[in-house]
């Protein structure tokens, strides 16, 4: 054991708050109790200095009640943990609430040195390889919509999926030990962006298209736009055993070129059942240039496009049953068999829609406009109904067309440039609004409307953000059940919020208390993110997560989840040599590896395992060779392999990259190759 560090003296910040959080209760006790006793005596001394330090720092009253609702103190844990997407650094954030702490960031699309991803260690270099793009390999995602995995509705903190919208792919991560297990590379599609989303046991994880192609990667020109381009949405079927999306159970649905959007699968109620929005029915395809109306316009012309209801349980019969056609070897549901198999219809949706989000039980679909000020929502029960009756008319395509007035169960008017939809437990709706850009609040109807004293269907109460709020995310908030004590607002622009650090600024992710029903949201928290764009995020209570403190035994192999065929014990290690192949077998504990010494000669290849035997907390040892381009993270009870071609001669110094003990700086050795 290392001995444990004590902080001797207490930051300043931090006294501050403790003062604050002193005159809060001074404040509190004054109000319940007039006459204080001897502590309150005590208490009152304490809080003339904080009310100095709230005056010193130009602290309002609400400015002090944030702090007291946010400061952790050391030691303290938080009591929801944030998934969030890291955008384009193709990685998934994970940040503590309500004290919005970075804890990690979870490599996933994009090599990461610190946790030795994708820098020679085997398991990563497999996966990372796994999501090529045919033989391009990438180096990076557009991570979008993070989904955790669920258990009758409820996120169960045992996986969690994300897409990459550039390149159509999706990653599993296990939250076991909170890395990235898979990539894998839609056979179908070239770009996604409806992922991910899963049904309520996780039994199948949803990846929506949007900008339409040739299915299968193909080329065709746009003047085929109507007849060859298509989209889709894929269903990849999870394998909880095996802790894998299972392509060969997979399979997709061949829907008509409209850009299809977001996703949500339907719950409780609608389960089975799954619903996208799209836009761009209009089959815009763009060409300003040559005097075609831009995009925006020209996909902005329709007062509806539709939003896609699929009969998610038929549509695997259908596909089991092997009613499919063959694209890139993957196996997809062609667009007439879906509307013959009446898998697919169309509902009316106002006026370029953007989400699609499925209340807690399962009633209702709530979808935005981003051009209107309204929100609508739509019955479950309504369009089984209009289904039922037969009641539609079709499009191009022959998909039937719902009847907007069937099927609607009401609008709410919002305000500018509503997105994004999150529910609480009071039975209030949280919508995005982009263009104001403030967050409202409002009131559900149906089986919500008793759960509040707000008219059932009315706009409750906003609360300005800073700025251009995309998606929110409330704690719980994509379950059966949500808890609705906290909303994360992930805005893109940060403007004033902080120190001018140039034209590049951070996004700001802000935390509002969503606790006290009526008008009563409070802004608690700015907390820029120095990447772009942590696009959505979910947010699970904290004791849901059980992850590992160590591996559960020396020679563990993360990739497999299983003991390492090359786990390596004190008193194992060697080098093996046969022809020009060398194998070394290495272990690493607080301060040395053993072998120090590797003699190797130019033109080996050379296989390499190393396993840190250690079972202590947070005794990680890092490894790299220079000039070789390694770096690895070996956690305790770790086996790593990594290999490569000994191409250059000299003197190399591998060494140990965390600083692990007193004596880390001689955790290294030497890896001689003659010429
Ligand atoms: Cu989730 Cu921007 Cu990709 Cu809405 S989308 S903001
Ligand atoms: Cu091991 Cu430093």
């Amino acid at each position: 054991m290392q001995p444990v560090t004590v902080q001797k003296y207490w930051p300043k910040a931090v006294v501050a708050f403790l003062l604050i959080a002193a005159l809060a209760m001074v404040v509190l006790m004054s109000c319940s109790k007039d006459e204080g006793g001897d502590g309150a005596e005590e208490l009152s001394v304490t809080s003339g200095d904080a009310a100095a330090i709230a005056e010193a720092r130009g602290l309002t009253p609400e400015d002090v009640t944030a702090a007291l609702k946010t400061y952790t103190p050391t030691g303290v844990h938080d009591e929801y943990i944030m998934f969030a997407s890291g955008g384009h650094s193709g990685q998934v954030y994970v940040i503590g609430l309500p004290s919005m702490r970075i804890l990690k960031q979870i490599a996933v699309f994009t090599p990461e040195p610190w946790q030795g991803y994708g820098y020679g260690a085997e398991g990563s270099m497999e996966i990372l390889a796994d999501g090529a793009a045919g033989d391009n390999q990438l180096t990076w995602g557009d991570s979008h919509h993070p989904a955790l995995s669920e258990t009758g509705g409820d996120y169960d903190g045992q996986w969690l999926f994300i897409n990459d919208k550039a390149n159509a792919r999706l990653a599993t991560i296990d939250l076991r030990d909170f890395e990235t297990k898979q990539i894998v590379k839609n056979p179908i599609v070239i770009s996604d962006h409806g992922g991910s989303f899963v049904t309520p046991d996780t039994e199948w994880v949803i990846e929506g298209g949007q900008y339409a192609a040739p299915l299968g990667w193909e080329y065709s020109s746009l003047d085929n736009y109507a007849d060859e381009y298509r989209g889709m949405v894929t269903i990849w079927k999870f394998d909880r055993e095996a802790g894998r999306l299972d392509q060969d159970q997979s399979f997709a649905i061949e829907l008509p070129p409209y850009w299809q959007d977001l996703c949500d699968a339907g719950k409780l109620v609608s389960e089975g059942w799954i619903f996208c929005n799209s836009f761009n029915t209009e089959m815009a395809t763009g060409g300003v240039e040559d005097g075609n109306p831009p995009f925006e316009a020209g996909a902005s012309q329709n007062d509806m496009d539709y939003m896609h209801v699929i009969n998610l349980d038929k549509a695997i019969e259908v596909a089991q049953a092997g009613k499919t056609m063959d694209v890139n070897g993957f196996p997809v549901i062609p667009l007439d068999t879906a509307v013959e198999e009446g898998l697919l219809y169309f509902i009316p949706e106002p006026k370029s829609p953007h989400g699609v989000d499925v209340t807690p039980g399962g009633e209702y679909m709530v979808v935005s406009g981003k051009l209107d000020p309204h929100v609508t929502i739509y019955s479950f029960e309504k369009v089984q109904a209009a289904i039922a009756a037969g009641k539609w008319t079709t499009d191009d395509y022959g998909v039937p067309v719902l009847n907007l007035d069937d099927v609607m169960e009401a609008q709410v008017e919002l305000g500018l440039g509503p997105l994004h939809t999150q529910f609480d437990d009071k039975g209030y709706a949280y919508t995005s609004l982009f263009l104001e850009p403030s967050v409202a609040r409002w009131a559900l109807g149906g089986p919500y409307a008793d759960k509040n004293d707000d008219p059932e269907w009315s706009l409750v109460s906003k609360e300005t953000v800073h700025y251009n709020v995309g998606h929110i995310a409330t704690v719980e908030g994509d379950t059966v059940s949500p808890d609705g004590k906290y909303l994360v607002s992930l805005n893109k622009w940060a403007i004033d919020r902080f120190q001018n650090v140039g034209p590049l600024l951070p996004q700001n992710l802000q935390l509002i208390d969503i606790s006290e029903p009526g008008d009563n949201l409070q802004l608690l928290y700015d907390m820029p993110i120095p990447d772009g764009e942590p696009h959505y995020a979910q947010i699970i209570k904290a004791d849901k997560l059980n992850p590992w403190e160590v591996y559960p035994e020396v020679g563990w192999d993360p990739h497999t989840q299983s003991p390492s065929p090359y786990a390596t014990l004190i008193g194992e290690e060697r080098i093996e040599r046969d022809g020009n192949n060398v194998e070394i077998f290495m272990t690493a504990i607080r301060s040395h590896f053993t072998p120090e010494h590797v003699e190797i000669q130019k033109g080996d290849h050379v296989v390499w395992h190393i396993t840190n035997v250690e079972q202590t907390y947070d005794a990680t040892h890092g490894f790299t060779i220079p000039v070789y381009n390694i770096n690895l993270s070996i956690e305790p009870g770790e086996t790593t392999t990594f290999e490569f071609d000994a191409t250059d001669d000299g003197v190399f110094s591998y060494y140990c990259t965390e600083f692990c003990s007193a004596l880390h700086l001689e955790m290294t050795g030497y890896m001689l190759i003659e010429p």
